[in-house]
């Protein structure tokens, strides 16, 4: 990395539980290099491992010193982009992770505050979204897994001091669910003929937004 490029890290998930294939993680790597508005995408994929992902997090965030962090994640059963607007501190895993964990509902820093807010512009993101005919909403509840946790540890990184401002402006972080694409609907369809009430969107579409989502952030900066 030069010192003067500006960066945003975009991070997506591994695959997990009942889903061979996260469109999260594979729009993230397809988006890496990808350059708006002046800013160069790096992307990277994290591992579904509630111990270890926030070590991979910090030091993605120390490797690319990005003015933007925004995560990924799939939330299949999702009708359309969901800009998260609030990171808890909570964590409660029911179906083991990729590295065996479960949780039953706990704090992720019992000294931390009970939330945060997201500093990307959510509403403005999910507005743009709306004008170019892609669904999209705003939600106060990131859930309990890995998603959460992401977008959790990120702004307490970034409140607390521990990621420092670049060139003087505090990192700007949010988080992004994805709804399932059509082959994992299909698929779910294929196991029981009950999943058949499930939205998809393609992988194309997705890119489209999360390209908006981009664009917006970085022309809020
Ligand atoms: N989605 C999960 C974690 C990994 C992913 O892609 C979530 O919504 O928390």
């Amino acid at each position: 990395m030069s010192n003067n490029e500006k960066t945003i890290l975009l991070t997506g998930y591994e695959p997990f539980d009942r889903f061979p294939y996260n469109p999260s993680g594979v729009l993230a790597e397809a988006l890496d290099g990808f350059s708006v508005e002046g800013y160069v995408v790096k992307g990277a994929v994290m591992p579904v491992d509630c111990v270890k992902m926030p070590g991979v997090l910090y030091g993605l965030v120390e490797q690319h010193r990005p003015q933007v962090v925004i995560g990924l994640g799939l939330a299949f059963g999702d009708t359309g982009l969901r800009l998260e607007r609030v990171g808890h501190n909570w964590s409660e895993i029911s179906s083991p992770d990729n590295g065996g964990h479960t949780r039953p509902g706990v704090p992720l820093l019992p000294e931390g505050p009970a939330a945060y807010f997201s500093t990307f512009p959510a509403n403005q993101i999910v507005a743009d979204l709306l004008e170019a005919g892609l669904p999209a909403y705003p939600s106060d509840h990131a859930g309990g897994h890995l998603c959460n946790e992401m977008l959790f540890t990120a702004l307490h990184a970034i409140n607390s001091g521990d990621w420092s401002p670049v060139e003087g402006q505090p990192i700007v972080a949010g988080f992004i669910h994805l709804p399932g694409t059509p082959q994992l609907a299909a698929q779910l369809i294929k196991e029981d003929r009950r999943n058949r009430h499930s939205p998809s969107m393609s992988l194309e579409l997705m890119r489209q937004g999360i390209e908006i989502a981009l664009a917006t952030t970085v022309k809020s900066l």
